[in-house]
């Protein structure tokens, strides 16, 4: 498999399109505009090639959002690590990613690692028994880029990405039915 899809997720705010703009090589930007739905990019690396998806954490673009995970060989839930809504953020997106890509891999990144951090999160120490977790803030390019070669090498080497799979709810891990599904 030579071209990946990677979705990138999360609460609004957390710092998704900054990151995506930092692989491209854009200053950080404090006044970076919202995200409009779904924004992508696409580059080469060693012969293979990864298309990102960058989506809206807001409640309006929720379908699009949905709609953009569909083919994902990896999807990455970002959050705010200085956020003290930080367990409910994380929670609510591993809920929306595994309703909708059971078996697509999940990884984690926490941005905003130069803020000062409210409190150690038992919630994500336990969920990081079960997936990747990286660290990063979008202020430091070095960090972002070098935690992206970590998170491609990664998911290349140990073979973590699966044939792109349709979207389909797991029977029994529905959420509200507002989010939709879109088979
Ligand atoms: N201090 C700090 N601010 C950040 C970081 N990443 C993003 N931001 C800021 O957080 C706000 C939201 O970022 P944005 O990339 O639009 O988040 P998105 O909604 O998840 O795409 C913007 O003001 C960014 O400049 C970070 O690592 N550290
Ligand atoms: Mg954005």
């Amino acid at each position: 498999m030579n071209s990946f899809k990677i979705c990138l997720v999360g609460e609004s705010a957390s710092g998704k399109s900054s990151i995506l703009s930092i692989l491209q090589n854009k200053p950080f930007n404090q006044n970076i505009s919202q995200t409009i739905g779904c924004d992508y990019w696409r580059y080469t690396q060693e012969n293979k090639s990864f298309e990102i998806y960058d989506t809206s954490g807001l409640d309006k673009f929720k379908y699009t959002t949905i709609n953009s995970m569909k083919g994902s060989n990896l999807i990455i839930i970002c959050f705010d690590c200085s956020s003290n809504k930080v367990d409910q953020h994380v929670e609510k997106w591993l809920k929306i990613v595994r309703t909708y890509k059971s078996v697509t891999p999940i990884i984690f990144i926490g941005n905003k690692i130069d803020k000062p951090i409210k409190q150690e999160s038992k919630y994500i120490n336990r969920l990081n028994q079960y997936y990747p977790f990286y660290f990063t803030s979008s202020k430091d390019s070095q960090k972002v880029k070098g935690v992206f070669n970590e998170i491609v090498n990664h998911i290349i080497q140990s073979n973590l990405i699966v044939e792109r799979v349709q979207i389909r709810p797991r029977q029994d891990d529905q959420i509200k039915s507002s989010w939709c599904c879109f088979c």
